[in-house]
C-alpha cells in the first residue's frame, strides 16, 4: 500500500494532527487518552488476522523493527516498539501547538529532530510565512522531510494540513509545498486546508486566502477544502439536535475548534482508510488524483460526510443508520457538506466523483445507491458512466458504516469568486497592503496576478458547465 508523509503546518494543522493521530492509532485498536478524544470501541475486532496488517500499517506509520510489533495495545507498546508517525514535520511559527504535543503521550510518536518552531508566527501575514519564514527555514525543513522520506520504500504522496487564513499555515504552508513540488515533482502533494468561516476572523484573511490559493492551484496535486463556516453549521445542527439541552450555538468567536476539527479528522479518516487498511476493494490514495482530477489545474474537490460524528463528549451522533439508502442520502444533503456548495444543484456539473464507504456497507447497497445518484446529479459528457467507489470493511469509531462522497464539481467555481470578490473588497481601499509590500521579496503585483490566476480557473469551470449545457448532436459516420 502506499505510504503518505504528513505535513501539519500552523495552528490549524497541527491541531488537525492532533486529533488525527489518536483516532488513527485507536482504529487499530491502540489506546490514547489525548485531547478529549472519545474512544468508543476497539476496532481490533474487526481486523481478524493482525499480519493482515503488515501492508497497511505502514502506510501512515514508520515500524523500525520487525511488523511483529503490530501486537500493540497501547501507547507504552509503540514507544517501547519505537514505532514513530510516518510524519515528516510539525511547523509552526509559534510553538504552543507543537509544545503540547511534545508533551502529550504522544510524544513518541513524533520525530522530535522533525519539528520546526519559532516565536511568535507570521502575525496573520502570508508574505511573511511565505518569504520570510519559508527562505529562513527552506533547508531546515528540506533536511526534515528527507530524513522521513529516506525511510519509506513506496514513498507515495504528501499530506498538508493548514489553514489559509493566518500567516503560517497559508504563507510557509504553501512555500513548504512548492519545496515539496520542487524536490519531490512525483510524489502526490495532498491538501487538507481550512478557508476562514468569515472573513472578520483575521482582517487580512482575504489576502491570505487570495495569495495561498494560488499557490494551492500551482503546485497541490489534490486539494481538499474545507470552509470554516460549514464546520460550524454542522456542529450547531448536531447541537440543536441533541434532546434535554440548553440551546446553544456556536459561533466564529468562540471557535469549538475541537468539534469542528473533528469534523475534519473524519474525512481524512475516510479519505485514507483504503490506505491504512487492507482490503479488495479498497481506494487506496494513490488512486485518489487519478480518478478526481480530469485536468492538472481543476483540483479541487468537494467532500461530505455521513454520519457526523462531534468530539466533545457524548455528542457523537449514535443514532445507527438504520438503512444504508440514508447513509447515502444523508450523505448528498447539504447539511453535511464540509464546504458550502451545492454540487447537485441543477446548474452544475460534475467532472468527476468517487464514493468511500467504511463498515458494513456491501457492493449492491453501493451500486443501488449510485444509480441514485447519478439519475439526480448533472454530469460531464465523459464522468456519467463511471463512478470511483470505496469499500473499507473497517468503520470509524462508534458507528457501523459511514459514507465520504469525493466530487470535483463545476460549482467550486463559487469558491474562487467568493475568495476574488472578498479580496476586492479589501484591496479597493488598499487597506493592509503596507504589511505585505514591507516584506521583502514581495512585490504588490503578486495581489493582480493571484487574482488573475484564479479568475482563470473560475473561467475554466465556467467553460466545462457552459460545454455540457450545449447539447451537441453526435455526427453520423456511415
Ligand atoms: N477548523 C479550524 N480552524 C482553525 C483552527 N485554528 C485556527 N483556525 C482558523 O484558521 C485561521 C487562522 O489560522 P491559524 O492556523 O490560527 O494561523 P497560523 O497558520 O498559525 O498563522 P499565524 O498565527 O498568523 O502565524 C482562522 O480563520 C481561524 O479561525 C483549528 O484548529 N481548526
Ligand atoms: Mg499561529
Amino acid at each position: 500500500m502506499s505510504q503518505f508523509i504528513t505535513l501539519q503546518v500552523g495552528q490549524c494543522g497541527n491541531q488537525i494532527g492532533s486529533a488525527f493521530w489518536p483516532l488513527a492509532l485507536h482504529e487499530y485498536g491502540i489506546q490514547t487518552t489525548t485531547g478529549g478524544v472519545n474512544l468508543l470501541t476497539r476496532q481490533r475486532n474487526h481486523v481478524k488476522h493482525i499480519n493482515d496488517l503488515s501492508d497497511a500499517f505502514p502506510s501512515f506509520f514508520y515500524v523500525p523493527d520487525s511488523i511483529d510489533n503490530l501486537n500493540f495495545q497501547s501507547v507504552a507498546d509503540l514507544n517501547k516498539a519505537k514505532v514513530k508517525a510516518r510524519q515528516a514535520v510539525l511547523i509552526d511559527m509559534e510553538d504552543s501547538v507543537v509544545s503540547r504535543f511534545k508533551q502529550g503521550p504522544l510524544r513518541q510518536l513524533f520525530d522530535q529532530t522533525c519539528t520546526v518552531t519559532n516565536y511568535p508566527g507570521s502575525g496573520n501575514n502570508w508574505a511573511i510565512g511565505y518569504h520570510v519564514h519559508g527562505k529562513e527555514y527552506h533547508d531546515r525543513l528540506e533536511e526534515s522531510i528527507r530524513h522521513v522520506s529516506e525511510k519509506c520504500d513506496r514513498l507515495h504522496g504528501f499530506l498538508l494540513t493548514h489553514s489559509l487564513g493566518g500567516g503560517t499555515g497559508s504563507g510557509l504552508g504553501t512555500a513548504t509545498l512548492k519545496l515539496l513540488k520542487d524536490n519531490y515533482p512525483h510524489v502526490e502533494r495532498i491538501v487538507s486546508c481550512v478557508y476562514p468561516a468569515n472573513m472578520q476572523d483575521t482582517v487580512t484573511a482575504p489576502y491570505n486566502t487570495l495569495l495561498a490559493t494560488q499557490e494551492l492551484v500551482e503546485h497541490a496535486t489534490c486539494v481538499f477544502p474545507v470552509e470554516n463556516k460549514a464546520l460550524l453549521d454542522i456542529c450547531n445542527a448536531q447541537v440543536n439536535k441533541r434532546e434535554n439541552t440548553t440551546q446553544m450555538n456556536y459561533n466564529a468567536s468562540c471557535k469549538p475548534f475541537q468539534d469542528m476539527n473533528s469534523i475534519i479528522v473524519s474525512m481524512l479518516l475516510h479519505l485514507t482508510s483504503g490506505s491504512r487498511f487492507p482490503g479488495s476493494l479498497n481506494m487506496d490514495m494513490n488512486e485518489v488524483a487519478t480518478n478526481l482530477v480530469p485536468y492538472p489545474k481543476l483540483h479541487y474537490i468537494f467532500s461530505s460526510i455521513s454520519p457526523i460524528t462531534l468530539s466533545a463528549p457524548n455528542m457523537c451522533s449514535m443514532q445507527e443508520i438504520k438503512l444504508q439508502d440514508e447513509l447515502f442520502t444523508n450523505a448528498w444533503s447539504r447539511n453535511n457538506q464540509l464546504i458550502k456548495l451545492d454540487p447537485l444543484q441543477p446548474t452544475s456539473v460534475i467532472l468527476a466523483a468517487a464514493h468511500i464507504a467504511r463498515g458494513n456497507t456491501t457492493l449492491s447497497d453501493m451500486k443501488r445507491n449510485i444509480e441514485r445518484f447519478q439519475n439526480k446529479s448533472k454530469f460531464t459528457s465523459w464522468s456519467r458512466d463511471c463512478m470511483k467507489i470505496g469499500l473499507c470493511s473497517i468503520p470509524p469509531a462508534g458507528h457501523s458504516s459511514s459514507l465520504l462522497c469525493l466530487l470535483n464539481s463545476s460549482t467550486m467555481s463559487l469558491l474562487f469568486k467568493d475568495i476574488i470578490q472578498e479580496f476586492s473588497k479589501l484591496y479597493k481601499k488598499k487597506a493592509h497592503v503596507h504589511h505585505y509590500t514591507q516584506v521583502h521579496g514581495f512585490e504588490e503585483t503578486h495581489f493582480m496576478e493571484s487574482k488573475e490566476n484564479i479568475l482563470n480557473l473560475y473561467e475554466c469551470y465556467t467553460e466545462i458547465r457552459n460545454m455540457e449545457e450545449t447539447n451537441i448532436s453526435r455526427l453520423q459516420i456511415s
